[in-house]
C-alpha cells in the first residue's frame, strides 16, 4: 500500500512517511528524522523550555500507566526525568513488592496469587471536578482489578478485584468528588460464567459496567454493576458540572461478534456511547430494586499503621438491569466503533472518537437532556432507550485525519485529539468545531494528556503524545525498541514539539498534576513510633530469634551500617526463615537491603526509613550463608552483612543470635 500524506505534512516535512494504512494497520517503511511542521522551534529554544538545571525541580509530576509491565512510572515534566516506577500489579525484585510478606496479599485475587496484569489508565482522584492529589487509581485489564496509590508514599494501598468483568479497560475513572469509580468490561461474558458453546454468544453473553464506591479514608467497596448487552466497552468519563451525575461509556461490536471482530465488530455505522445517571442508580440500589449475583471477589488493603496488607473475600453483587430501571441508561449513537469518550471542562460536550472513522462526533449534554424529556429516542436496544443522532448532536469536527482515539482540553476551549492513522495531534475549538491546528507525531499515538486535561481545570501548558511506535526515533536495541512520549508546548496558537523521551513497558494513558500540589503532601520517612507492624523491632535490643517447630522468626534491625543479628545459627533445612527487617534510620532518604543467598522464592526487600518488612526464606543446602545490605548505604555499606548457619536436622546446634561478639 501507497502511505498516505496529509497535504499539511507533504508541504512541510516532505519525509515524514509514519502513515498507517487503515487496511492493514500496517506501518509504512519510514526513515524521517524529521520533527518540524508549523510548530517547529528551533533545538537551542525546545531545549531550554524542558531544560531543568540540576537541582531545580520540574513543574508537574506526570504518572504513566506502565501497560504490560503492570506499574506506574513517574516522571517530571518539562524534563521527561524518570522519578519512580511503582508497581502495582506486578511483582518488582527492585523493590520487593509482591515478594514482602507484607505485600504479597496485594496481588491475591479469586484465581489466587497473580503476579502480573496490564495496567492502562492512571487517573487522579478530583475534588470538585479538579485534581487533588490525594490518590492514583489504575486498571488492571486481565484479571479485572482498580488499584489505587497513596499519593503521600507513591505506593499502592489497596486492589479491589471485579467480577462478572472481563478485560477491565474502560477503568478507573472517577466522578467529580471521587465518589466512585467506573470499571467497564472490555470483553463480554457469559455471566454468571459457565460453560456454554462460544457461539451461543448472542443468547448467553453480556457486558457489566461496574460502581466502586470510594469512601473519604479512600477505601474501595463493589457498590452495583449494571447489566449491559453483549458489547465490548471500551473507555469512559464521568460528566462535570452540569453532566456530574452521569458516566459515559463508548462501545463497539454492537454486532455481537465473537470472531474476526476486526471484520465482522466493524459492520455497522454507529456503535454507542452508554450514558448512565449513578445517581438514579443509587436511588434503584437503595429502593432494592436489584438483583443479587454470585461472585467471588478480593478486596486486599494495605494497614498503614501494621504497614501490612490483608485480603478480605467478598461473595455476590448487587446487580441493576436496565430494562428495569426506567431513566437509567441511554445509549447515543456514535459513528464506527468509538475509542475514547471525552467530556469538555464545562461539562456539556462529550466527544466521542470513531476509531475508524475521520470526523469527530461532539454531543451535548443540554441537548441529551432534552431528547430525554422529548423522547426523542430511535428504538431501544434490550430495553435501553436509543436517542436520536441528530437530536443530541452538538457538532462535528472535521478534521481531515484519520483514526481519532482520545481528546483532552486546554483552559482556553480548544480540544487536542491524537490520530493513530495519521499520526498526529489535532488541535480544534469547542464550539466552532473548527480544526485550529495540527502536529506530526513519531508514530502512531494512543492516548495523549494535558494536565488536568480531562478535569474541570485544565493546566494547559503542556501536551504528552503517547506512541505506540517509535521505528527509527532512538538508537536501535536490536528488534524490541523502548515506548515514547513526546512533549509539546500547547501554551500559544500553534502547538510546538519540545521533546522525545522514552517510557517504561507501554504507556496507554497519563495523568499530571503541578509540582506544587503533590509536593507538600509527600512523606519522608515512615515514624518508627508509629509502626505497628507485629514483626517490628523497635531497638536493637529488642532483636531476636524464635523458633515455633520448623519456623524461625528473625526480629532483625539496620542501621548505617550494620544488622542485628548479624550471625545466627541454630537453623535447620526443613526451615522456613521469616527475617522482619526493620529499618531504624528516622532519616530521608536513608534507605537499606536486605537479601541471602539462595533464596528461590523471593527477591530482596528494600526498606524505607521507619519500615518493616518480611522475606520469607527457605534454606535448601547445609552451610553458612550470607546476607547484605543492597541498597548503598554509607560509606561502610560494603560491611553491611551478616551470616546465617544452616544445619542438617541430625546435628545438634543451640539457636543462637548475636552482632558484636567474637
Ligand atoms: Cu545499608
Amino acid at each position: 500500500m501507497k502511505p498516505k500524506i496529509f497535504p499539511q505534512q507533504k508541504q512541510l516535512i516532505p519525509l515524514f512517511c509514519g502513515i498507517i494504512t487503515i487496511a492493514g494497520l500496517l506501518l509504512s517503511s519510514c526513515n524521517s528524522h524529521s520533527s518540524g511542521g508549523q510548530g517547529a522551534i528551533s533545538a537551542q529554544e525546545a531545549a531550554q523550555q524542558v531544560y531543568v538545571a540540576p537541582g531545580q525541580y520540574d513543574e508537574f509530576y506526570a504518572f504513566m500507566s506502565g501497560g504490560y509491565n503492570g506499574q506506574v512510572s513517574v516522571y517530571g515534566l518539562p524534563s521527561g526525568r524518570l522519578f519512580k516506577i511503582i508497581p502495582v500489579f506486578s511483582q518488582n525484585p527492585e523493590n520487593g513488592y509482591g515478594y514482602s510478606e507484607e505485600t504479597k496479599p496485594l496481588l491475591m485475587t479469586s484465581y489466587g496469587f497473580i503476579p502480573w496484569d496490564d495496567a492502562h489508565h492512571p487517573e487522579l482522584s478530583q475534588t470538585d471536578g479538579i485534581p487533588d492529589g490525594r490518590w492514583l487509581f489504575i486498571n488492571a485489564n486481565n484479571t479485572p482489578r482498580v488499584a489505587r496509590i497513596d499519593l503521600k508514599t507513591f505506593e499502592t494501598v489497596e486492589t479491589i478485584e471485579i467480577p462478572n468483568s472481563a478485560g477491565n479497560h474502560s477503568s478507573p475513572f472517577v466522578t467529580e468528588n471521587t465518589e466512585y469509580v467506573v470499571a467497564g468490561t472490555r470483553f463480554s461474558v457469559p455471566i454468571p460464567q459457565k460453560d456454554v458453546p462460544i457461539a451461543s454468544y448472542k443468547q448467553n453473553f453480556g457486558g457489566v459496567l461496574s460502581f466502586i464506591k470510594v469512601a473519604p479514608s479512600g477505601d474501595m467497596d463493589l457498590a452495583f454493576q449494571v447489566m449491559m448487552p453483549g458489547f465490548d466497552y471500551d473507555l469512559a468519563h464521568a460528566g462535570k458540572g452540569k453532566s456530574k451525575d452521569w458516566v459515559f461509556f463508548t462501545c463497539y461490536n454492537s454486532e455481537e461478534a465473537h470472531t474476526l471482530l476486526e471484520v465482522n465488530a466493524s459492520q455497522r455505522d454507529k456503535d454507542f456511547v452508554a450514558a448512565i445517571n449513578w445517581k438514579k442508580a443509587e436511588e434503584y440500589v437503595q429502593q432494592g430494586k436489584y438483583h443479587e449475583f454470585p461472585g467471588t471477589y478480593y478486596d486486599n488493603r494495605f494497614d498503614t499503621s501494621t504497614q501490612t496488607a490483608h485480603s478480605y473475600v467478598h461473595q455476590g453483587v448487587k446487580v441493576l438491569i436496565p430494562s428495569e430501571c426506567p431513566g437509567l441508561v441511554y445509549f447515543i449513537p456514535a459513528p464506527k466503533s468509538p475509542h475514547g469518550v471525552d467530556v469538555d471542562p464545562s461539562g456539556n460536550y462529550i466527544v466521542a472518537n470513531g476509531k475508524l472513522s475521520a470526523d469527530l462526533s461532539v454531543f451535548s449534554f443540554d441537548k441529551i437532556q432534552q431528547a430525554i424529556q422529548q423522547k426523542q429516542f430511535d428504538g431501544e436496544v434490550n430495553g435501553i432507550p436509543v436517542l436520536k443522532f441528530d437530536a443530541v448532536l452538538a457538532g462535528i469536527v472535521k478534521s481531515g485525519g484519520l483514526g481519532p482515539l482520545h481528546t483532552e482540553f486546554d483552559d482556553k476551549g480548544n480540544a487536542y485529539t491524537t490520530f493513530f492513522i495519521s499520526s498526529e495531534v489535532v488541535k480544534w475549538k469547542l464550539g466552532t468545531w473548527q480544526v485550529e491546528d495540527r502536529q506530526p507525531t513519531f508514530y502512531s499515538p494512543g492516548h495523549l494528556m494535558i494536565p488536568g486535561g480531562d478535569s474541570r481545570k485544565p493546566w494547559g501548558k503542556y501536551l504528552v503524545a503517547l506512541n505506540k511506535i517509535t521505528k527509527d526515533r532512538y538508537l536501535p536495541t536490536g528488534p524490541e525498541l523502548c515506548q515514547s512520549a513526546q512533549l509539546f508546548d500547547i501554551s500559544g496558537d500553534k502547538m510546538k514539539l519540545l521533546l522525545d523521551f522514552p517510557t517504561v513497558g507501554e504507556p496507554h494513558y497519563a495523568q499530571a498534576i503541578p509540582a506544587s500540589i503533590l509536593m507538600p503532601r509527600s512523606d519522608k520517612i515512615y515514624q518508627l513510633a508509629s509502626n505497628h507492624n507485629p514483626y517490628v523491632t523497635r531497638t536493637e535490643k529488642d532483636a531476636k530469634v524464635v523458633r515455633k517447630g520448623k519456623r524461625v522468626d528473625v526480629y532483625m534491625t539496620e542501621i548505617r551500617s550494620h544488622f542485628v543479628p548479624d550471625n545466627i545459627e541454630g537453623i535447620y533445612l526443613g526451615d522456613t526463615v521469616y527475617f522482619h527487617v526493620t529499618n531504624l534510620e528516622q532519616d530521608w532518604d536513608a534507605a537499606h537491603g536486605f537479601a541471602v543467598e539462595g533464596n528461590r522464592e523471593n527477591a530482596e526487600l528494600l526498606l524505607m526509613p521507619g519500615q518493616t518488612k518480611t522475606l520469607k526464606w527457605v534454606p535448601v543446602r547445609v552451610g553458612v550463608f550470607p546476607f547484605y545490605c543492597t541498597d548503598f548505604c554509607s560509606a561502610l555499606h560494603q560491611e553491611m552483612q551478616g551470616y546465617v548457619r544452616v544445619s542438617s536436622p541430625n546435628d545438634n546446634v543451640a539457636l543462637t543470635w548475636s552482632t558484636g561478639k567474637e
